[in-house]
């Protein structure tokens, strides 16, 4: 008998279900369902649709029923730093603010008031991004404090879905340290940071690791989806589980920690692992983040904007009557020559009201040629990202004092051959692409682990490698 273990994978754009067996000491997934995703505008202000999403979480389970292949175990995984406040009863106070929105905007000056952007990174390691969970609750206390008052609990998004399945309250470790509110010293919450902040102390409770067993699914959850299943917690930060999934290639003499990885998706998650959170000045000057991972391994990167740029061109493409593939855009990007670069971390490709726009408005302020047709604006995206990821290489070389022969590039993102060869040619690293399907995988890892099917990550890791096609760039 086959022994199923399910992932619900949810990114910024999309989410799957995946189920995964171990035969032979390989990985096989199956993608049983799929379904979109996207913050929305609800009153002037961009924020997910928990509800539906929700909805969509029960069709996929209903899907593992209709098939016959009923997992042991599932968990889900999202993008990181949002979350829900609820009531006595439960119910959500407010919204499900989207990371996007501009809520946030001035909260870091607030937060500063209280604890200088340079001791909050020596205490928690977590890079400045303007919508890290503790800007977002500084602005819920500052403009809806009835809200943070009547909060009975703060579960981020993976935690509510599980919530709603279980009727268990975890707080996930992995997915909690992108709050910028947990101690990489303690690895729990950082209480006194919390209680400076004046956020109330009774929303953090005690952390869980991957592989906790959170519980039975409800019994009016078991109606519904017609099958009970316990959930287990991966690397509830979508992140955390991708990088989970980097392979171990065989042979290879290096350690995990002397290895580059780009997680590539809606944003490119840079960096390495480290074995303890580098909290000094100069890592927080260039801007490099601690976040908690599986085993406590830290995840030493850097956010840049990734492929949202790409994504968010697509669709503004379609809206005028140009439809095109991913594949098609970076074939058409392939054959044009227009140099011009921009800057992918400006917060300027945050949340803009039109990409092209803002693309094109950065070469021009800059003096450089303007893109006008898709391919050239494709071009401009990826050669910019290239370049991006190589001064990123080099100020990781400079901080960590190693050299990295070569780099992994996991996620969706890793299918774009086009910015595979040119981040081989820019990085001039040998570029292991694969596999697309990290996030699911190392979602799935945790709970494979959890149940004995591998010893450890390393192990998982190996397996990963031997299970999936990895495609190797060369730099030429
Ligand atoms: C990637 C990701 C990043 C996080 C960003 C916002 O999907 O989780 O790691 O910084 O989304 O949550």
């Amino acid at each position: 008998m086959e022994k199923y273990y399910l992932a619900v994978d949810i990114g910024a754009s999309s989410g799957r279900h995946i189920l995964g067996t171990v035969k032979d000491n390989k990985i096989i997934l199956e993608e049983i369902y799929r379904f979109d995703n996207g913050m929305k505008q609800e009153n002037g202000h961009l924020s997910w649709d928990v509800e539906s999403l929700f909805v969509e979480i029960k069709e996929g389970l209903k899907q593992c029923k209709k098939l016959g292949k009923i997992p042991v175990s599932m968990g889900i995984d999202t993008w990181a730093v949002d979350f829900v406040l609820l009531d006595e009863e439960n119910k959500i106070l407010g919204r499900a603010a989207g990371y996007r929105d501009d809520r946030t905007t001035g909260m870091d000056e607030k937060v500063y008031e209280i604890i200088s952007q340079n001791d909050l990174y020596k205490r928690t390691g977590i890079q400045k991004q303007i919508f890290n969970t503790i800007y977002q609750l500084m602005a819920v206390k500052e403009k809806e404090p009835d809200l943070l008052k009547r909060a009975e609990s703060l579960l981020m998004i993976p935690d509510y879905f599980h919530f709603l399945l279980t009727g268990e309250k975890k707080q996930e470790y992995t997915n909690a340290t992108t709050t910028q509110l947990v101690s990489p010293v303690t690895e729990d919450w950082d209480y006194e940071l919390i209680r400076m902040l004046s956020y109330p102390e009774k929303l953090f409770r005690p952390l869980s690791m991957p592989g906790t067993k959170v519980g039975q699914f409800t019994e009016d959850i078991i109606k519904d989806v017609g099958f009970s299943c316990t959930v287990v917690l991966p690397a509830t930060h979508d992140t955390g589980s991708a990088v989970m999934a980097v392979p171990k290639v065989p042979g290879r003499k290096e350690l995990q920690e002397d290895i580059l990885y780009i997680s590539s998706g809606t944003w490119s998650l840079m960096g390495t692992e480290l074995p303890a959170a580098d909290c000094s000045i100069k890592s927080m000057e260039a801007n490099f983040t601690n976040e908690g991972g599986y085993d406590f391994r830290y995840r030493y990167l850097k956010n840049i904007m990734g492929l949202w740029m790409i994504q968010s061109v697509k669709k503004e493409l379609a809206g005028r009557g140009e439809i095109y593939s991913f594949a098609e855009l970076c074939e058409l990007a392939s054959k044009e020559s227009i140099p011009s670069l921009v800057d992918c971390n400006d917060n300027c490709f945050l949340a803009p009201e039109s990409m092209i726009n803002e693309v094109a408005g950065f070469c021009q302020r800059n003096n450089q040629p303007v893109p006008k047709s898709a391919g050239e604006i494709a071009a401009v995206i990826y050669n910019s990202l290239a370049v991006c990821y190589k001064e990123t290489a080099k100020e990781l070389q400079s901080i960590t004092g190693k050299t990295y022969s070569s780099l992994h590039v996991v996620g969706g993102g890793s299918n774009a051959a086009y910015l595979n060869e040119l981040t081989a040619k820019q990085t001039g690293k040998t570029v292991y692409a694969g596999p697309g399907e990290a996030t699911a995988i190392g979602n799935l890892l945790a709970q494979m682990i959890s149940y004995g099917e591998f010893v450890d990550l390393k192990t998982a890791r190996e397996s990963v490698y031997q299970s999936f096609s990895v495609k190797e760039y060369k730099p030429m």
